[in-house]
């Protein structure tokens, strides 16, 4: 069976993962498209495919099987309802949304309707090295993770666009996330301190310095920089209590000349993460065929959220910022 998906946005994400859908994966067959630029739309679009005027149009066109929401955070909301309202399972892009009152509100929908139909976009769980790194920490052999440094960096983000709250509610979400699968614990406080300021984003806050205060007590340290030049770096070391698990430095080609002996880094997300995203939309396809999800969910994005929330708040008061979530539903246990 080949599941019939619509995308709604066609930026940077949106076409990239049209590529995988249409060139890399199969079982899928995207039929329609959306944006607010129809132009973007219509150029995006591949050979067969619908293009919509809206959002609403697309999520209930009856050919559409499944969603893609690959639109800016604050349209979210609005799309993940009308999906959840059509019964059609959707993927969609991380943020879930961007505050906690609408992470509620999604999940309320979600739960009335009886069946998980969201997966956020956090693809890290899908990397096997992530994985592999999940593998060893749940195996014990290093006993219990007491602290975890996530490191994540940006080459450079656009100027302008990127304001100074992004590295806390639109970049962090993502050790907020892989921090909690990996430790298999929960986020309850959160720290920011902001250190000398890298002149090349002008006014942008960058970097930023976060401790995550894990519900065990374990504490997880984050440097986010989102203007380093070099490359995108992120690195992961889980410090047990008889070892230490890191991810390993990606395979590259080592190349030796007049400059010495070095590997390349990946530019950016796309290439750093290209198989950690065909597996998650491998994974979502089977469980989009049967009119579910799997993975990174409602729930999930919703504590991201909480932590994006302190981070912001921690940000101005300078202090521990509590994260206190609601009891969890059984639809996400
Ligand atoms: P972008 O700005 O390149 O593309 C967003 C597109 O959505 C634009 O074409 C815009 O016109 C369209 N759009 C915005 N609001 C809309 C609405 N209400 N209805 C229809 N179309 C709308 O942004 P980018 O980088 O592609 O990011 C999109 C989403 O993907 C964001 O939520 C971002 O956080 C997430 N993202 C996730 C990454 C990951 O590693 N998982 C990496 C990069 C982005
Ligand atoms: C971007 O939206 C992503 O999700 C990338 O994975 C992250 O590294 C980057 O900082 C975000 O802006």
């Amino acid at each position: 069976m080949t599941l019939q998906v619509g995308i709604i946005g066609t930026g940077m994400i949106g076409q990239d993962h049209i590529r995988r859908l249409t060139q890399v994966l199969s079982g899928v067959q995207v039929v329609a498209v959306t944006d607010i630029n129809l132009e973007r739309a219509q150029a995006a679009a591949p050979a067969g495919a619908k293009v919509y005027d809206t959002p609403h149009a697309l999520i209930h066109a009856d050919h559409v099987q499944a969603v893609v929401i690959c639109s800016w955070g604050p349209a979210h909301e609005e799309q993940l309802l009308d999906c959840i309202a059509a019964g059609k399972p959707v993927f969609c892009e991380k943020p879930l949304v961007t505050s906690a009152e609408a992470a509620l509100r999604v999940m309320e929908a979600e739960t009335a309707f009886g069946r998980r139909l969201v997966q956020v976009g956090f693809m890290r769980r899908f990397d096997a090295d992530y994985r592999r790194l999940k593998a060893v920490i749940d195996g014990g052999t290093l006993g219990a993770p007491l602290m975890y440094k996530s490191t994540h960096r940006n080459a450079s983000v656009p100027e302008g666009l990127y304001t100074s709250d992004m590295p806390l509610n639109d970049t962090l979400v993502h050790d907020a996330d892989i921090s909690r699968w990996l430790l298999g614990d929960e986020i309850t406080g959160v720290e920011v301190r902001v250190p000398r300021r890298s002149t090349r984003g002008n006014e942008l806050r960058d970097p930023v310095m976060v401790m995550l205060h894990m519900s065990s007590g374990a504490i997880v340290d984050v440097e986010i920089s989102v203007n380093i030049s070099y490359g995108y770096d992120i690195r992961g070391e889980v410090s047990c209590e008889t070892g230490i698990a890191a991810l390993p430095n990606r395979p590259a080609t080592v190349i030796t000349d007049q400059f010495g002996i070095r590997q390349a880094i990946p530019e950016d997300w796309r290439e750093r993460f290209i198989e950690a995203y065909d597996q998650e939309f491998r994974e979502w396809i089977v469980a989009a065929g049967q009119g579910t999800a799997t993975g990174p969910s409602t729930w999930d994005g919703y504590a991201a959220t909480l932590v994006a929330d302190a981070a912001l708040r921690a940000v101005d008061s300078q202090n521990l910022e509590t994260v206190e979530m609601i009891d969890k539903p059984g639809l996400y246990n």
